[in-house]
């Protein structure tokens, strides 16, 4: 049996490392908070998926000096936010950046971002290259997309922190 076997698992595999190649990067519900007037940081979130194992080693927008991978944490009752030098993306599974958690940190806005605005972001990719995405920027204090609601996309979300 195990002569018959083998090549059949070899063809599989070939034929899901074909199907893995022709999918792309997914990247949805990209959201930023819209800033206070003073404020010259901001932050974006939104939620990729790699059909490979891949990292989000950088990001960069037009509105920021600088944009930045970082990861919230909570420690002895203390929100700290480190700078990540990547973000790992694991094969097939969503990685949601969300608030208290993983984010992108954007330093130095050139100006407030306001609700109902839009910019654009770009991603690079260890393995899959640069892609180039468009933020929508929702209310202070927002939570999560609203604007996207009722897409008939959204997992169902119980806890955001
Ligand atoms: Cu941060």
């Amino acid at each position: 049996m195990s002569k018959i076997l083998l090549p059949v698992a070899c063809s599989v595999l070939i034929a899901a490392a074909a199907i893995a190649q022709t999918r792309t990067v997914e990247i949805t519900d990209a959201w930023a908070r819209a800033t206070p007037g003073t404020a010259t940081n901001g932050a974006a979130y939104l939620t990729i998926e790699s059909p490979t194992a891949d990292r989000l080693t950088g990001v960069s927008t037009p509105v920021a000096k600088q944009a930045e991978l970082h990861r919230m944490t909570l420690a002895d009752g203390i929100m700290t936010m480190r700078p990540l030098a990547a973000i790992d993306l694991p094969a097939g599974q969503p990685v949601t950046l969300k608030p208290g958690a993983l984010h992108i940190m954007l330093v130095g806005l050139s100006a407030p971002l306001r609700a109902g605005q839009t910019f654009p972001l770009m991603l690079r990719l260890e393995n899959g290259g640069t892609r180039e995405i468009t933020v929508a920027v929702e209310k202070p204090g927002a939570m999560r997309p609203e604007g996207h609601t009722g897409a008939g996309m959204h997992m169902p979300t119980q806890k955001h922190h």
